[in-house]
């Protein structure tokens, strides 16, 4: 299963197109547009959320309520177009109106002066228009369908916020994945520790105040994973790598960690391994889930657990020294429309990425043509894993 997305930021809208989905799964055009809703939200969003109601329009690939097999197809309109249509216009423009809008002062940390060298744009809105966050839209789309395909051979992905600008949140027991997915559907930061969520929303709120920005971390959680998607093979086949570059191609995202991740550097193996047990009720576990859900850089069965760490946006309403291309001479960097801070939102974009990579590696394991096959051998599958 592969997806290709396209759109600009300010262009007429973003469009994605899936290839490799099973023919026969339910697929409603609601199960992507609630994930949709989902990542305009959380606090600390900018402007552009008040505009936008993202919607996602199919045009190939689903009849009635069911995937084809056919490539998916669909479109999210920005409802901002219409006041861009000259600025981010196809066709040509007059000479006075190309520099309308023009980025000439790079912003510190964003994509716009390396992408403007690489690809010769000296108007660098060429190159934030594509950078942009915006793009997540879509891969929250296929992402939706990701999850609905997990779901309905009973693969559960849940996110949420750990971290705001310093402020953690305490998590004081194993909440099961239905509990991530209710509490921290209920906080305007998505996080599950309420004292914390306070503390986050303050320092969102000072941040914007002082017209700059902060980061955070998000982790998802994948329960109900069958052992063995992924393999220790050959390297390229290990999906736990797979996830981390998942993760760190969401924009902005600096790293990602698995389990305890870092913190095993500073403990001994005594402390770090998953002991193993075995029920007949649940077959093969582990004492605890240290590692995240992943030995050999396959699933063992257990919850998949991995972190996620943003950086702050790198647009600031206060902005840092940055130079102007045209006369060389130092400047601060230009102002665009921004949130001070897209972490819960991230959250979001963080369950789809790493839904996506679980369902292709499904997709990889099992029989991908039909859904009710694929659905049968996964099930086959889980029963000779607990007899094994
Ligand atoms: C975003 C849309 C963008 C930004 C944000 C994310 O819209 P606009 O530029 O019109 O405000 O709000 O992206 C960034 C700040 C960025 O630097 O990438 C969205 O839909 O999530």
């Amino acid at each position: 299963m592969r997806y290709l997305t396209a759109g600009e930021s300010h262009g007429p809208g973003l469009t994605t197109i899936i290839e490799g989905l099973p023919a026969g799964m339910p697929l409603l055009a609601e199960d992507i547009n609630k994930e949709l809703t989902r990542r305009q939200g959380g606090h600390g969003r900018g402007a552009r959320m008040r505009i936008e109601k993202d919607r996602a329009e199919i045009t190939a690939g689903i009849r009635h309520g069911k995937t084809l097999g056919s490539p998916v197809a669909l479109f999210v309109e920005n409802k901002d177009w219409k006041h861009w249509e000259t600025v981010m216009s196809v066709e040509p423009v007059p000479e006075k109106n190309e520099q309308s809008r023009k980025v000439a002062r790079p912003r510190p940390g964003h994509a716009d002066l390396v992408g403007g060298i690489k690809y010769g744009h000296r108007d660098m809105r060429n190159v934030l228009e594509r950078s942009s966050a915006r793009e997540t839209t879509v891969r929250v789309a296929a992402g939706a369908i990701a999850k609905k395909l997990l779901h309905e051979l009973g693969i559960e992905v849940a996110g949420h916020v750990l971290e705001i600008g310093g402020t953690k949140a305490v998590i004081s027991r194993d909440y099961a994945i239905k509990e991530i997915q209710d509490v921290s559907e209920a906080s305007p930061v998505r996080c599950l520790d309420e004292e914390a969520a306070q503390e986050m929303i303050q320092k969102i709120d000072e941040a914007k105040k002082n017209g700059d920005t902060i980061g955070g971390v998000v982790e998802v959680v994948v329960g109900g994973v069958p052992a063995g998607l992924g393999s220790y093979v050959q390297w390229d086949k290990k999906l736990d790598a797979k996830i981390a570059r998942a993760i760190l191609s969401i924009n902005a995202f600096k790293g990602a960690e698995f389990g305890v991740g870092f913190e095993a550097a500073r403990k001994p193996g005594s402390e770090v391994m998953d002991e193993i047990l075995w029920s007949e009720e649940d077959g093969y576990t582990r004492r605890t889930n240290h590692l995240g859900g992943f030995e050999g850089g396959m699933t063992n069965g257990m919850p998949i657990v991995v972190k996620g760490v943003m950086k702050p946006i790198p647009t600031l309403y206060k902005p840092l020294q940055s130079v102007d291309i045209d006369s060389k001479e130092p400047f601060n960097a230009s102002v665009e429309r921004s949130d001070s801070c897209a972490v819960p939102a991230a959250s979001v974009v963080a369950e789809a990425v790493v839904a996506w990579e679980v369902a292709v590696a499904v997709l990889e394991k099992f029989d991908g043509d039909r859904f009710d096959v694929l659905k049968k051998h996964v099930e086959e599958h889980r029963a000779l894993a607990k007899e094994f």
